[in-house]
């Protein structure tokens, strides 16, 4: 086949392993980002138990059911339970993190806006599971 171009073939498969390199960047950079904890971010222990979270802050100030934390400022969660499993999930955060007992899972997020949001536990862990929930207050220090 004198003559025949196959130019289209070659800008063809181009395009598709660009396309593939911009996935798998965008996914590895998303991946990166969603585990990435900032540095500077606040530790506040979270301990799951039937049925109830308490979470205690970096200068030892405990909450049960509540969690303050402030606007502009990052957290790094670790996530305990004291008896059987439970998932910890602010769902307007996208947080969600299991609750196993003997290991620490850790989760960060960084509250942008001042508010209230519901914690729930997002695994079955026995009668009262569905009213494990509890409640974000994200402040505002300059408001
Ligand atoms: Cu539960």
């Amino acid at each position: 086949m004198g003559g025949h171009s196959n130019w289209p073939e070659w800008i063809y498969i181009g395009v598709v392993v660009a396309l593939m390199c911009w996935v798998g960047a965008e996914a590895w950079e998303a991946e990166r980002l969603v585990e990435h904890v900032p540095e500077g971010a606040e530790t506040i222990i979270v301990t799951g138990q039937q049925w109830f979270w308490t979470f205690e802050h970096e200068d030892g100030t405990k909450e049960i059911g509540e969690l303050h934390v402030e606007v502009g400022k990052a957290y790094k969660l670790e996530i305990h339970s004291k008896d059987v499993n439970h998932s910890f999930n602010i769902h307007d955060y996208v947080v969600l993190m299991d609750a196993i007992p003997g290991r620490v899972n850790t989760v960060w997020f960084a509250p942008t806006d001042a508010g209230e949001h519901d914690i729930q536990c997002r695994e079955y862990c026995g009668l009262i599971h569905y009213n494990m929930r509890g409640k974000l207050i994200v402040e505002d220090p300059t408001a």
